[in-house]
């Protein structure tokens, strides 16, 4: 009789302390935010050449979005309006950062961490950060003062600016992982790092072209060269601490397994940047060869086996019924990056061997056409929201009103100024989403455009001056599209229609003038 009890009192107290379940009202919330994946990559969007069942089995069981955007068609922009609700050409310095950039956001900002973090939630962010850290300076030995722990973030565990950019190297709530202090880390994105500086020296792409051993690459990526691969600055010392390319994305998958496993007790936000499929692609060897598509095509086959592995750890915690998965991707897609001749076709290109990255739309990453910012988008709540197809027209930016909606916050009158809370549209309950819409390019034909109904404008703006204000970014050409008659963007309508020209070219420019959003 006593042995039944104790066995009772174990089982009850496993439930009580083991259980993972949270309440209703307040489900996990985990985002899947991808790199340079386009919408034509995945199976469900009409990809024929990339098995991708795991991600097609999400969207199959959730909500999938044919006209979600990125906000702008690359990295550091689009990040910084995920967590700030602001939309990025706003902020003149929101361009595409080094490992060593100032901060983009700053700590006084009101980000979608500290949103969760406000309704009770633990925060994690795990991959790709992309945002800056530090307040302009930093030494990468000591503990770094301005990280995503700044912003309303638990728990961080990060690549600092991309696979393509010095420094190697993972940085765990503000601190370099595995460094050692005899090997001192050193960080230079425009001059070499003289002899005199401590700390193991790699080489230098220029110097040495025979170091590079994986892919050779243009003229910026020719700085240090960190496992076969050169990249995009010079860095010294932290060999103890350099991440293994083939094994990021395992590596960081469980990272944010553990983050799962260790704060399931309370509801949880974890914004899960992969770094796939960024260029270099390097995927781990049991990927190469899985698609006919070279690295690229393979690097995203190792993508839909993380998406795999994350939701089968949402499983064995048993917190499915209760957590939303968001898959997306930080803007559109592109094939060979950086020069990297990991594979593609040259990336003026929009066909790679019978893959359209893109899908049907023009354009891709750097760019002002859909192909720019149109990226996959797909919500999967089992039992909450009816599967299916959704043609609203959302903007990543209106995730973090959203959110609030969700959790029955008020944003701070300030906070998230261009978000606007687009909930139903989330859930399926409204098939309509936003009336308008922006989208921005930066690179070497930067612009931004505006989408009402059917319609879309674009202002093309003088290259190179995307990260400047807008007084400094003269106009060099108007674009008018029905996209309804031409989702293409191949006949530019300007002359016929000239009235609706003038109307999207006035609410693009009160866009340009004040935020989306008043909030009392
Ligand atoms: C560009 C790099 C490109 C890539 C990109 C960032 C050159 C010529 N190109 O500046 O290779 O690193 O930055 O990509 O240096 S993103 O997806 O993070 O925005
Ligand atoms: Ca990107």
């Amino acid at each position: 009789m006593e042995s039944t009890f104790k066995l009772l009192a174990i089982f009850l107290f496993g439930i009580l302390f083991t259980s993972c379940k949270v309440k209703e009202n307040k489900p996990n919330v985990v985002i899947i935010y991808t790199d340079d994946v386009g919408f034509g990559d995945i199976g469900v969007y009409g990809s024929e050449l990339i098995p991708t069942p795991n991600i097609d089995a999400l969207a199959n069981n959730g909500l999938r979005f044919t006209d979600a955007h990125s906000v702008a068609a690359t990295c550091s922009p689009s990040r910084y309006s995920l967590f700030t609700g602001e939309l990025a050409f706003r902020n003149p310095k929101a361009a595409i950062l080094q490992g060593d950039s100032e901060m983009l956001i700053k700590p006084e900002q009101y980000t979608l961490a500290n949103l969760f973090q406000d309704a009770g939630y633990k925060t994690g962010i795990v991959g790709k950060w992309h945002l800056g850290l530090g307040d302009g300076t930093i030494d990468w030995n000591n503990q770094i003062n301005l990280t995503p722990n700044s912003l309303g973030f638990d728990y961080s565990y990060i690549i600092p600016a991309t696979n393509d950019r010095v420094p190697c190297v993972y940085v765990e709530n503000g601190a370099v992982v595995n460094l050692s202090p005899e090997d001192p880390l050193t960080v230079s994105y425009w001059k070499r790092i003289p002899e005199s500086v401590k700390g193991t020296q790699y080489p230098d792409a220029r110097l040495e072209p025979e170091a590079v051993t994986l892919y050779k690459s243009d003229g910026q990526h020719s700085c240090s060269v960190i496992n076969g691969v050169s990249r995009i600055g010079y860095m010294k010392g932290g060999k103890s601490a350099l991440w293994s390319d083939e094994n990021m994305a395992e590596d960081l998958y469980l990272k944010a397994k553990d983050f799962m496993t260790n704060n399931c007790k309370s509801p949880f936000l974890l914004c899960f940047t992969t770094s796939d499929i960024h260029a270099p692609r390097i995927p781990h060897p049991r990927f190469r060869g899985a698609t006919t598509l070279g690295y690229r095509g393979d690097n995203m086959v190792q993508l839909d086996w993380c998406v795999g592995e994350v939701m089968r750890a949402i499983n064995e915690l048993g917190i499915d019924d209760n957590t939303i998965v968001i898959f997306s991707s930080d803007n559109g897609p592109i094939y060979e990056d950086g020069g990297y001749e990991d594979g593609c076709v040259a990336m003026t290109e929009e066909v790679d061997r019978g893959h359209d990255a893109s899908s049907i739309y023009t354009g891709g990453k750097y760019r002002i056409w859909e192909g720019g910012t149109r990226v996959p988008f797909i919500i999967n709540w089992p039992n909450k929201i009816i599967p299916g197809v959704s043609d609203a027209l959302i903007s990543q930016a209106d995730l973090f009103a959203s959110f609030a909606g969700m959790l029955n916050i008020d944003v701070p009158t300030d906070a998230a100024p261009d978000s606007r809370n687009l909930w139903p549209s989330l859930i399926g309950k409204d098939s309509k989403g936003a009336d308008i819409l922006i989208e921005q390019a930066t690179g070497l034909k930067p612009g931004l455009a505006i989408r009402k109904a059917q319609w879309k404008y674009v202002e093309l703006h003088k290259p190179h001056t995307w990260g400047k204000p807008f007084e400094q970014r003269p106009v060099v050409g108007y674009e008018l599209y029905n996209l309804e008659d031409d989702p293409e963007e191949k006949n530019n309508v300007v002359d016929q229609y000239l009235d609706k020209t003038e109307e999207l070219k006035n609410l693009l420019l009160k866009a340009k003038q004040s935020h989306l959003v008043t909030r009392e």
